[in-house]
């Protein structure tokens, strides 16, 4: 049974429990609340010493990154369907998965954490840097998907659970495509069961 370190507001363990939920792996939760800073705890720290969620242990082995999580599990479980064996479709998993580390989380990040969770101690230039970069960045993704159902094809792959987990994090912030393929794309997403599950659940 794998553990994963989580907080339910996490974009990036969210994405780790959308292919655990997908695939039908065991698992458990391990909560990390962030909002009371024990990410920060020296027992956290010996966990991850990044200071972030998630986490994942499988026995002895313990990994951070959560793309790198969710490749793991894909390739120790054979999801080929979720982590493609063909070249020219890995080519355009690993692509968004980059990207969207590279390219769209640091907007993420800049418009969440200042406008959603440091309330009056969000930081207004990053807000603003990060809604600025946004209707470029929604363009890449919107191009990208003009000819495919997701990111890598007919199918969906952790490519579009990665990213998806950062549409939803951006709509806590009220920031929501108005792009057609994306929306579209947004849409087959969630009607993934556990993509579904993954989400904060409304009370
Ligand atoms: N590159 C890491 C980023 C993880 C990350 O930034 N997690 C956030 C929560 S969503 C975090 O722990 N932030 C605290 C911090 O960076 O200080 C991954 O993909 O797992």
């Amino acid at each position: 049974m794998y553990t994963l370190y989580h907080y339910v507001y996490s974009q990036h363990a969210r994405r780790v429990v959308s292919l655990l939920e997908e695939a039908g792996l065991e698992y458990q939760l391990q909560p990390i609340a962030m909002d009371k800073a024990e990410f920060l705890s020296p027992e956290y720290t010996l966990i991850n010493p990044n200071q972030q969620i998630p986490t994942l242990i499988d026995d002895e082995v313990k990994i951070h990154e959560s793309n790198v999580i969710m490749r793991y599990l894909c390739l120790k479980h054979g999801l080929e369907a979720w982590y493609p064996k063909d070249l020219k479709q890995r080519a355009l998993v690993e692509q968004w998965l980059d990207w969207n580390q590279c390219r769209l989380s640091n907007s993420v990040v800049d418009i969440v954490l200042n406008k959603v969770f440091m309330g009056e101690q969000g930081d207004s230039a990053a807000i603003k840097r990060g809604e600025q970069a946004i209707p470029t960045l929604f363009k890449i993704l919107d191009d990208g998907l003009q000819h495919t159902a997701f990111l890598a094809g007919a199918t969906p792959s952790i490519a579009d659970l990665s990213v998806a987990s950062n549409i939803f994090q951006l709509s806590l912030a009220q920031v929501t495509p108005i792009e057609g393929n994306l929306l579209n794309w947004y849409q087959r997403v969630s009607l993934l069961q556990g993509f579904q599950k993954s989400l904060p659940q409304k009370n």
